[in-house]
């Protein structure tokens, strides 16, 4: 990254309901009415129709964050970020409310903005989350992004293992959103089988599909969903970005 500064556009996934585990550790810490939002930053806002799920690192720790009477769920590191961003109400003061792991929120179910998944989606771990980027939390969008995908695939087989249940990955049939020369309309799906990924550890040939899928779904890519249908990805992004902030969903972020 160097020098570069990267615009985020931070979504704003209201919880619906907490899993029991965070229900537990939050007793007594938030108003019961009170409306909390998992942030994640994506650099893809023209792909949220396709969300299928939300991802955390499950042994990272997020704060819980107070934003007038709003709470953010986001890393520590974010919050700061933000606080220098205009986000909170006092410039550079982030009042942390509460602490989770990711862990504690697996299965807690969110509404997705824009996603053909109105009933929401569930927050799911995801191993390979840092806690130096972003926010430390990824929306899910398996039909573009090569990580999302192969890690909503072995979730789904090993729902057991990863103690979830398997209905909850969402990942039987992926809504195609942007169509490309190179790739078709599952981007992420013919570079993961052309690639020949094998797991979310696969960190090389990750970096590879990610780069190719960013770089022809950016340039080449048509919308082949959704309000801007028809219209070049680079022109839809900065749209759709703009529709999610006006209506209060989304904001912008920067590191
Ligand atoms: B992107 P960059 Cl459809 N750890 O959003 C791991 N990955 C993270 C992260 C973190 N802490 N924070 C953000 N990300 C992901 C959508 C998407 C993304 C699509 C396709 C590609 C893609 C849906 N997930 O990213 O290193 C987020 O996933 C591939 C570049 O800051 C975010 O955008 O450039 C992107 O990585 C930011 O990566």
């Amino acid at each position: 990254e160097g020098v570069g500064v990267q615009e985020y556009t931070a979504l704003k996934m209201q919880v619906k309901e907490w899993s029991e585990s965070a229900q537990k550790k939050l007793d007594g810490k938030l108003p019961t009415d009170a409306k909390t939002y998992f942030i994640p930053a994506t650099l893809r806002p023209e792909t949220m129709y396709g969300q299928t799920s939300c991802f955390v690192g499950p042994s990272l720790e997020y704060g819980i964050f107070q934003i007038n009477s709003e709470y953010f769920v986001c890393s520590v590191r974010a919050a700061r970020n933000m606080a220098f961003q205009g986000t909170f109400p006092k410039w550079g003061e982030f009042p942390q409310v509460a602490t989770v792991t990711g862990k504690d929120v697996v299965g807690t179910l969110v509404d997705a903005p824009l996603s053909i998944h109105k009933d929401g989606v569930r927050i799911l771990p995801m191993e390979t989350v840092k806690d130096t980027k972003g926010t430390a939390v990824v929306t899910c969008v398996p039909s573009d992004s090569p990580d999302d995908y192969i890690t909503s695939l072995d979730l789904a087989k090993k729902a057991e293992y990863y103690q979830i249940q398997k209905e909850w990955v969402r990942f039987d049939d992926i809504l195609p959103i942007i169509s490309t020369p190179q790739f078709g309309d599952l981007t992420a799906k013919k570079l993961v089988e052309d690639l020949k990924i094998q797991s979310p550890k696969d960190a090389k040939k990750l970096e590879e599909a990610k780069e190719k899928a960013y770089k022809e779904g950016f340039y080449k890519g048509t919308m082949i969903y959704g309000d801007f249908k028809g219209k070049k990805v680079e022109e839809a992004k900065n749209l759709v970005r703009k529709q999610l902030i006006d209506a209060g969903l989304a904001f912008p972020y920067a590191e």
